[in-house]
């Protein structure tokens, strides 16, 4: 028997629950309501900058920037910036902060001598034999599709004037499709299946005929599905007519993974946590207590984010033209060597260092640029890059290819006799990237802008916080850190605090003290060697925000997929300028078909052309292109394939209508072309334990979602329920889940039931249990709270209410993942699981229901 007291202090949680909903679901803390977590007093102090002779550094240390929603004043507090003109020096180089006006760390390549290539114009024609084939990349054998019998695809050259034949032999089993990066060609050769030509079907032979108009590094690959995950990649060189006279060799970087990219894509979706545990980047609760980041991880599950990530999948090899290792002993001590780098990986961004000296950077996206020498660059997906390195000295000089993620490397060896390796790129600091993403989002889930600030064009590398080699390692034992981690403590405020102070800050954002003269390329540093003014004719301006949502992995443009929205008219003769603001946590690599865009990076006239801007998080980016084009459909799109399927992109399409020979039926075209976004991936946990069986799967899709839940207990007291619903993903973030279903749920009563909230005959609501036997249609709402717990509101067709709180995978240590669940219907939940293999974990759960029980629970 309960008593009346304990009855009354029920109501009592149940109503405090129901309130904090409301208040969460409006978006709002409660008024005075704090984070739960303790306030610091300490007062922030400035440091003076050391201003060193010939180095000037600038130190960001304890940098507030105020938000724009609160102070409108655009200074820098706590932030010297002593600019200086020393020319030669890399003026005001703070990590990859760069500010405007700054002189440029420029080149001298000196004298290159220059070949004409005398050969007429002429017709060059290639023969591709696309076939499947198996690889040995990683630790099996896989897989793969082979061009001419090659990964990468063979490396296709024209010089400008040139005509392209090119006949594509397809002999696989399925559809297949090529696509020129960066080319200006008719619409109907741009090879986007189903949109500006249809797939090349198994087993026939496709001719794409072209001019060639253009010059520079570029590259091609498939565009049908994810063909090119598993080495449907190569280069597309155009030569000038006059070309530098030195060796050049085009470099082809790719990643490989031995698992089936179908399966890849399915697991992005499913929400594991597979791909961390590999990489070793969990960022679990242990691991952060042990290392004095619990705070930072409750602040970031308060803010329903998942952990901190660089890249979305682990890549068992890192590939330059399809080795691992690479060696050109051919090179002697003076060479100048230029690499004509092509980013084919599906996924991931590349770091380029060298161990012979700079790079002098010439070329972005096939466009020369004016050269300009760094230590290092980050090349993004589908982007190319041509570089010049020296060789110094008569030994084998290593270009090192570091994924972002750091998790392994690719070389090539330059030169022959002893080995100079490049620097490995240290671990990142997962969690001093996570507090820097806890200060950027807002408790909806939006990227704080940073007013005042240029956050733009790479300039300023939110990630370097997370990089040791700039802002020093993650937890130093040695004193000679103290100082500086001193003061990256004292930005450790809650965001709470913030908020009452209004002001923001970036925490952590040290980006001085260590290898300050680390060189980084931005897009700030390329210019064009001559002006790219557009033509003259109206200007039209489009804006985009970048969204996404990491969790269920939607990647959106306004919230909108691919298929959700319509083709973006565009007129000939107009300029249409894009402002693209990235509200997401990751960056995105933007492509652009057909047309090369101005990137409008600080450099006026002289902007630099390319085909691909990369957007970091919180970045507000403007590029402009002009329409040229007589027609067709161009293909504007995330080029991280996953991203890409997801429904990242839009269609620009001239508005004359001129008919696309290549597409009969251009109505059923679109509606396949629009298929990737909506396709449904199937998932599910299913527990096999000593008590029964819980367990769930479901077919869920970018918004929709249909999954049947059960819990089967061995015994008759210990009942069988079954839930079937089919339910929508609402608001950007998706925090909001309506769904109806059907429940069925059996259960014999229990007479020596021990249930902590007493009997379970009747709900918290009073209401009489219909557990014993209920076949009913519920209908219902599931919202996430902070913490991403999930609260679920329903009834039922009896008119019972149920109101349930519940999390899943809370990561405990890197491989284990906790759970709970409790509800109005006064049944409760605990559970732990160790994650042995991406299908199994070892389970033990404790049900009021059920009982106790171990097993294993499969994971799909
Ligand atoms: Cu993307």
């Amino acid at each position: 028997m309960l008593s009346i007291k304990t009855k009354k202090m029920k109501k009592i949680i149940l109503i405090a629950f129901l309130i904090s909903l409301y208040a969460f679901a409006s978006g709002q803390d409660m008024p005075g309501m704090k984070m739960p977590m303790p306030e610091k007093s300490k007062k922030i102090q400035k440091k003076k900058t050391p201003v060193k002779a010939a180095k000037k550094t600038v130190e960001m240390k304890n940098m507030k920037m105020p938000v724009s929603t609160i102070k409108k004043d655009s200074t820098m507090k706590g932030m010297d910036m002593p600019m200086t003109d020393t020319s030669k020096e890399k003026t005001m180089d703070m990590g990859n902060m760069k500010m405007d006006n700054m002189d440029m760390p420029k080149a001298n390549l000196g004298p290159i001598k220059t070949i004409t290539n005398n050969t007429p114009p002429r017709t060059v024609r290639y023969d591709l034999y696309i076939r499947d084939t198996t690889v040995t990349f990683g630790k099996k054998s896989k897989r793969a599709i082979a061009v001419n019998g090659q990964i990468p695809m063979p490396t296709l050259t024209f010089t400008e004037g040139d005509t392209a034949e090119i006949w594509v032999h397809n002999e696989l089993n399925e559809e297949t499709s090529l696509h020129w990066h960066g080319l200006f060609l008719p619409n109907q050769f741009d090879g986007v299946p189903n949109l500006t030509f249809m797939p090349i079907k198994p087993h026939t032979t496709h001719l794409y005929k072209y001019p060639i108009v253009q010059h520079g590094t570029h590259w091609y690959h498939s565009h049908s599905g994810l063909q090119e995950q598993i080495g449907m990649y190569g280069a597309f060189i155009m030569n000038k007519r006059k070309e530098w006279d030195i060796p050049t060799i085009p470099v082809v970087l790719s990643e490989w993974t031995d698992m089936n990219p179908k399966e890849v894509e399915r697991s992005l979706h499913a929400a594991t946590d597979w791909f961390a545990i590999q990489k070793g980047t969990t960022q679990s609760y242990v691991e952060a207590i042990k290392t004095g980041h619990f705070k930072t991880k409750v602040t970031n599950e308060w803010k329903r984010m998942n952990a901190m990530d660089v890249s979305d999948v682990y890549y068992d090899k890192f590939l330059i033209n399809g080795k691992n290792q690479n060696q050109e002993p051919r090179f002697k001590a003076g060479d100048k060597v230029r690499l004509r780098i092509a980013n084919g990986g599906a996924s991931d961004y590349f770091w380029l260092t060298y161990s012979g000296g700079k790079i002098t950077v010439v070329a972005s996206d096939g466009n020369d640029i004016e050269p300009v020498e760094v230590d290092r660059l980050i090349i993004a997906v589908s982007e190319t890059y041509d570089v010049v390195v020296t060789i110094p000295e008569n030994k084998s000089y290593e270009f090192l290819v570091t994924p972002e993620d750091r998790t392994k490397s690719a070389s090539l060896w330059l030169g022959s006799g002893q080995k100079v390796p490049a620097t490995k790129l240290p671990k990142l600091k997962y969690f001093a990237g996570m507090k820097m993403m806890n200060d950027m989002m807002d408790m909806k889930g939006n990227m704080i802008e940073m007013e005042g600030m240029s956050m733009r064009n790479q300039e300023m590398d939110m990630n370097t916080v997370m990089y040791p080699e700039i802002t020093g390692p993650e937890n130093p034992g040695d004193t000679t850190k103290a100082n500086n981690m001193q003061d990256m403590k004292m930005n450790d405020k809650t965001p709470a605090d913030k908020m009452n102070n209004g002001e923001h800050s970036m925490a952590g954002m040290d980006m001085s003290e260590n290898n300050s003269d680390i060189v980084t390329l931005n897009y700030g540093m390329l210019r064009a060697p001559k002006k790219t003014t557009l033509p003259d004719g109206p200007l039209r301006e489009l804006k985009f925000d970048l969204t996404g949502n990491m969790n269920r992995y939607v990647w959106t443009l306004d919230n909108k997929t691919i298929s959700e929205s319509d083709k973006i008219l565009i007129k000939k003769g107009e300029n249409v300028r894009l402002i693209i603001f990235n509200n997401s946590m990751m960056r995105h690599p933007m492509h652009l078909h057909g047309h090369d865009f101005r990137v409008l990076n600080g450099q006026g006239e002289y902007a630099p052309m390319k085909n691909i801007i990369d957007i970091m998080p919180m970045e507000r980016d403007t590029i402009e292109f002009a329409a040229t084009e007589p027609g067709g459909d161009w293909f504007f799109h995330c080029h991280i394939l996953y991203h890409m399927m997801s429904g990242m992109g839009r269609v620009f399409s001239y508005d004359n209508n001129l008919p696309n020979p290549e597409i009969p039926n251009p109505k059923l075209a679109w509606r396949k072309f629009k298929s990737d976004d909506r396709m449904f991936h199937p998932m599910g946990k299913i527990g096999l334990e000593s008590n029964g069986s819980d367990g769930e799967f479901m077919f869920a899709q970018t918004r929709w979602k249909a999954s049947t839940l059960w819990h089967l207990g061995l015994k008759d007291m210990h009942g069988y329920e079954s839930e079937t619903m089919v339910g929508r993903y609402l608001g950007r973030m998706q925090w909001w889940y309506p769904y109806v279903g059907f429940d069925y749920h059996y259960k014999k009563p229990n007479p020596n039931e021990k249930n902590i909230f007493g009997t379970d005959a009747t709900n918290m609501f009073g209401q009489k249990s219909n557990k014993e036997n209920r076949k009913t249609v519920v209908a219902g709402i599931a919202y996430t709270l902070p913490m991403l717990v999930i609260a679920d509101m329903r009834v039922d067709g009896d008119g019972k209410f149920r109101f349930q709180l519940s999390r899943e995978d809370i990561p405990v240590s890197p491989r284990i993942r906790m759970n709970w669940m409790v509800n109005t219907d006064k049944e409760y939940a605990a559970g732990l699981r160790y994650i042995l293999t991406k299908y199994f974990s070892l389970s033990s759960h404790y049900d009021s229901d059920m009982g106790l029980g171990a097993g294993i629970t499969i994971t799909y």
